[in-house]
């Protein structure tokens, strides 16, 4: 999995709007709606300001991304939620946030990023989340993937997630991957899904692209008036591939973030309906 780095983050908290605005623009809804789209409930099915959401800091492995937790608690804050960063890291930081007794809990090693909702002593997971969440800016963008040609690019963690849910959700997808035994793997777990083998000749018969890849896309090989989801990073599409394309989607976090938060509070309202 790709990691983020200091420069990926360190604008997050002061572009959210920018993102909103764009997320209007380009897909009709914003965060907080392609969230709760991501996630399949009704926007005002819960308050969100009833949630208490504690984000804490883990110094494992390749150690703490400055403003990561600060653009992880920024986030809930944009969605209505009152979130905070402990003032101590890991297990530490974890025992802090629970005396607390938050609704949610949110940290990141180098693996997982998850969002725990304490009552209902369940998880909502980066991967899985990111895979929904652009899978729902997409929709968005193009007016519904249902009975639509997808192509997702990258059969990694959030790749396969997402060819599985886009199929689920009417969409026809073919997955390809620069490593074929991947696209391959995703298949036989979804044999209603093709796998392309040139990567590039993919991308250019492709109008809807998930790119859940690390990997650059060449500008010559996107379809003009494509529309590019794109929760990979790193984000290398340059200023042709944006004039090229109808539309490229991305952000280093934000879509993600959101999608686990509504996610996890989501699980105390299926939770608690009779
Ligand atoms: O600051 C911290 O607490 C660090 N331990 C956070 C490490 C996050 C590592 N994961 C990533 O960079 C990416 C994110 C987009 C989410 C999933 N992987």
């Amino acid at each position: 999995m790709t990691r983020l780095t200091d420069n990926d983050v360190k604008s997050i908290s002061d572009t959210l709007g920018e993102l909103e605005k764009f997320l209007l623009e380009k897909t009709g809804r914003t965060i907080k709606k392609v969230a709760c789209e991501a996630v399949g409930m009704w926007e005002y099915a819960i308050d969100t300001k009833e949630y208490t959401v504690a984000v804490v800091p883990v110094t494992s492995g390749l150690g703490v991304i400055s403003n990561f937790s600060e653009s992880v608690r920024d986030v809930c804050k944009w969605l209505g939620m009152d979130a905070y960063v402990t003032e101590t890291t890991d297990v530490t930081g974890l025992a802090e946030a629970i005396t607390k007794q938050p609704d949610i809990i949110m940290m990141a090693d180098d693996y997982e990023f998850i969002a725990y909702n304490l009552k209902m002593k369940k998880y909502a997971d980066n991967s899985m989340c990111t895979a929904k969440g652009y899978i729902a800016a997409l929709d968005g963008a193009c007016d519904s993937v249902i009975k639509k040609e997808v192509l997702v690019v990258g059969a990694g963690r959030v790749g396969s997630r997402a060819a599985k849910l886009l199929l689920a959700r009417g969409a026809k997808v073919t997955i390809t991957d620069v490593d074929v035994e991947k696209a391959y793997a995703v298949q036989k777990d979804n044999p209603a899904a093709k796998v392309a083998e040139d990567v590039a000749e993919a991308i250019r018969n492709a109008d809807l692209i998930i790119n859940a890849s690390p990997a650059h896309i060449d500008t010559e090989n996107i379809r003009e008036g494509a529309i590019i989801s794109s929760p990979g990073v790193p984000h290398t599409f340059d200023e042709a591939a944006y004039a090229k394309a109808k539309t490229i989607i991305h952000d280093p976090l934000v879509i993600g973030t959101a999608v686990m938060v509504m996610q996890a509070a989501y699980f105390s309202y299926l939770g608690c309906r009779k």
